[in-house]
């Protein structure tokens, strides 16, 4: 390869210097030009509809630990922006792969609520059906989604579709080996994975600074030869926009690509975490004024796009949304324990068969 068409291929998969931008932090348009087309304003406007809901049932699943109805809930309030591009970047029959940190978008996605928080209320499964949904299930173990993800898009693809993945990572996650080992495999057989990394500075209680010293993770794509990009996380309409050209490309047959957004995770870690063990309270404040909702309500309000009417309408959609969550997450689910040796394996062992008659005399004594 000579000296120039190497450089050429270099400089196809860099990601931009500073973040892809559209709308400043005070809902501001950005002066220069993008790379990446803007978003229709109707799916703008829809976008707007979507975080408002978002957010809402991310404050509801909060409150829902408070009264005992949930074990835990790790909240992505903050990351709207990321949440619910993510899922309309995306067609119905393309697939997701969220974490633990996703349920926002997975009600994006349509996924009912109450399913969506099924595992965390504890059952053993996670709540709804992956292969009707075309969402994997919240992965809790960090990046092991990945490889997952790389192999599910090949499969697509060999057999002939256009289907695209998207698999969402934290930056702690971007750590994992088998990070690497996706990136690697999707690159080499040129799977439609789109790699989208939520970097919210930490993971649990390490900040980014003692996590990586990469110049910025969406580099870390480069190195496999997968085209890379950065965004600003809290701006929806360039996370929109970079997300839509990131699925295009990996559906039109030219690999994987990898975003890095910028956001940064309002709540603790989950409602166990102390945050204010690790940050302080005037970084959480800085970040609440690039608020990713109030960001693209300015926006669309400045070009005319949103009436004081659509904003009501929004808020009420999604306080109705809330109530009828905490309607039926009231209501005393009924679980049988005994069911979590069903799907093990499909013939038990007999030390399963042995803890299953344990349990179930237990439980026998408890009703006593
Ligand atoms: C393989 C593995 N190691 C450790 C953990 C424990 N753990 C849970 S969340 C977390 C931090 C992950 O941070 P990040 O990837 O940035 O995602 P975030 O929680 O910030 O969304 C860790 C270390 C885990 N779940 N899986
Ligand atoms: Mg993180």
């Amino acid at each position: 390869m000579s000296v120039k068409t190497h450089r050429q291929a270099v400089q196809g998969l860099l990601p931009a210097l500073t973040p892809v931008r559209f709308v400043t932090e005070d809902g501001s348009p950005v002066k220069e030009s993008a790379d990446y087309a803007e978003p229709s304003a109707e799916l703008l406007r829809e976008a707007y509809r979507r975080m408002v809901l978002g957010r809402r049932f991310d404050t509801q699943a909060t409150m829902l630990t408070k009264q005992g109805r949930l074990a835990v809930y790790p909240s992505s309030r903050g990351q709207e922006a990321c949440q619910i591009a993510g899922v309309l970047a995306l067609r119905e029959d393309d697939w997701l792969f969220p974490t633990y940190r996703d349920s926002t978008a997975l009600v994006t996605r349509g996924v009912d609520p109450v399913e969506v928080l099924t595992l965390l209320r504890g059952d053993w499964h996670c709540g709804y059906d992956p292969a009707a949904t075309r969402t994997a299930p919240q992965c809790t173990p960090l990046a092991t989604q990945l490889p997952h993800a790389s192999g599910l898009a090949h499969a697509l693809r060999s057999r002939g579709g256009d289907a695209v993945v998207m698999a969402f990572v934290g930056d702690g996650g971007t750590s994992e080996g088998d990070f690497h080992e996706a990136l690697n495999f999707a690159a080499v057989f040129k799977a439609p994975v789109v790699f989208f990394v939520q970097n919210n500075k930490y993971a649990i209680s390490v900040p980014l600074a003692r996590q990586t010293a990469a110049p910025a993770l969406a580099y870390k794509g480069v190195g496999y030869g997968v085209r890379s990009e950065q965004v600003d996380g809290n701006d929806l309409v360039a996370v929109l926009s970079v997300l839509t050209a990131a699925v295009e490309h990996a559906r039109t047959g030219h690999g994987p690509f990898l975003v890095e957004a910028h956001t940064y995770r309002m709540d603790p870690h989950t409602n166990a975490d102390d945050a204010g063990r690790y940050r302080d309270d005037a970084e959480v404040e800085r970040w609440q004024g690039a608020d990713p909702l109030a960001r693209l309500e300015t926006y669309l309000r400045g070009r005319d796009l949103l009436t004081d009417e659509d904003v009501a309408s929004a808020r009420e959609a999604a306080e109705a949304f809330a109530a009828d969550l905490r309607t039926r997450m009231n209501l005393d689910p009924e679980l049988d324990p005994l069911e979590l040796f069903d799907h093990v394996y499909a013939e038990p062992t007999p030390q399963l068969r042995e803890q299953r008659q344990m349990l179930a005399a237990e439980l026998q004594a408890e009703k006593g």
